[in-house]
């Protein structure tokens, strides 16, 4: 194995399974929890779906935020913990965060939540309602209390990641403008931002294929960049439009180290695509989604979290440095 991981930390309890015996590596990049979904769809009192969700090491084990939409198909995140990344008490009620500024507007609605460590705190980026989607922000120190940011963006865009460390001496953040309801388009960009409220210098990154049907309609960003020594490691998530609506799939992109916006290679193919009954079949069906992803800097192992059919949360593993290479060998 070659290790590929740059700043990442040793991660020995990482949740893990061993590549199937009947999984061929030349099919299948990347392969499921065999007891998926790792979420069901029930586990808090009130939730009627637990999706699109963000896990990151914590302490001797896990946290996340969560996606929850409640019985009354209200979407909201939800704090979590976890010994092992495989069994979670997530809470029953939604986050009620605290306000860094008084002025700061209430969120009529949040989802989609990805989580990085940045310097000496966790952030929370989300799809924030403010007057349509747009991305919201927060941090914690230790998921109990969380603190709410003046919104990065304004009305409309959607999934909001933020890089690891800062970049020229900034922080930076991937975002797809979009519009008010289910965005027929989408393309990746960059900001960049002295202090996490005024963020400028947008770059445009990628736009969706015309010539790889799975990212043909639109593409987002999925969990935050991984920093490896051949470029940021961006999985993302792209959309085909078929005669029975929108597919969600993901792949993988590499990314400059120092100009983000620079695309060294974008697989061609999907890694994930809806497939088992719980990604075909849900609340919204066809849908893989991943907001999380977690590595070991030891083994170079990854696990992945991600949204199976707006309904429940699946894992997929792999080796980064496998991932890697076969982006490279498959890029569009
Ligand atoms: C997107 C977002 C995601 C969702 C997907 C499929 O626009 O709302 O949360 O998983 O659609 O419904």
């Amino acid at each position: 194995m070659k290790n590929l991981l740059v700043n990442a930390a040793s991660l020995p309890n990482i949740p893990w399974e061993e590549r199937p015996k009947n999984s061929d590596p030349a099919k299948e990049l990347m392969w499921r929890y065999s007891k998926n979904p790792v979420i069901p769809r029930n586990l808090t009192r009130y939730s009627n779906s637990i999706f699109n969700s963000a896990v990151v090491p914590f302490k001797d084990g896990f946290a996340g935020v969560f996606r929850c939409d409640d019985t009354a198909r209200r979407m909201n995140i939800h704090a979590g913990k976890s010994k092992d990344g495989l069994n979670w008490i997530i809470k029953d009620d939604p986050i009620q965060f605290v306000k860094t500024d008084p002025d700061l507007p209430d969120s009529e609605y949040k989802y989609d939540p990805r989580v990085v460590f940045i310097e000496d705190r966790w952030y929370v980026i989300w799809c924030n309602g403010y007057h349509g989607p747009c991305i919201g922000l927060a941090y914690t120190f230790d998921f109990e209390t969380f603190h709410q940011m003046e919104n990065p963006t304004l009305v409309y865009n959607r999934n909001g990641a933020l890089f690891p460390r800062k970049i020229n001496g900034k922080y930076a953040m991937l975002s797809r403008p979009s519009d008010s309801g289910h965005t027929p388009f989408g393309d990746i960009f960059y900001s960049e931002s002295p202090d996490f409220v005024y963020w400028g210098k947008h770059r445009h990154v990628m736009s969706r294929s015309s010539v790889s049907g799975w990212q043909s309609t639109k593409i987002g960003a999925g969990p935050c960049p991984i920093e490896t020594s051949e470029g940021w490691l961006l999985f993302y998530h792209g959309v085909l439009t078929s005669c029975n609506g929108f597919v969600y799939s993901f792949g993988g992109a590499l990314l400059d180290l120092e100009k983000p916006w620079k695309v060294i290679a974008r697989s061609c193919p999907y890694i994930i695509n809806p497939r088992e009954l719980y990604e075909l079949a849900g609340d919204v069906p066809n849908v893989a989604f991943p907001c999380a992803a977690l590595t070991d800097k030891d083994t170079g192992r990854i696990a992945i979290y991600y949204g199976c059919a707006d309904t429940v949360t699946g894992l997929v593993f792999g080796q980064v440095d496998e991932i890697v290479d076969w982006i490279k060998k498959n890029s569009l």
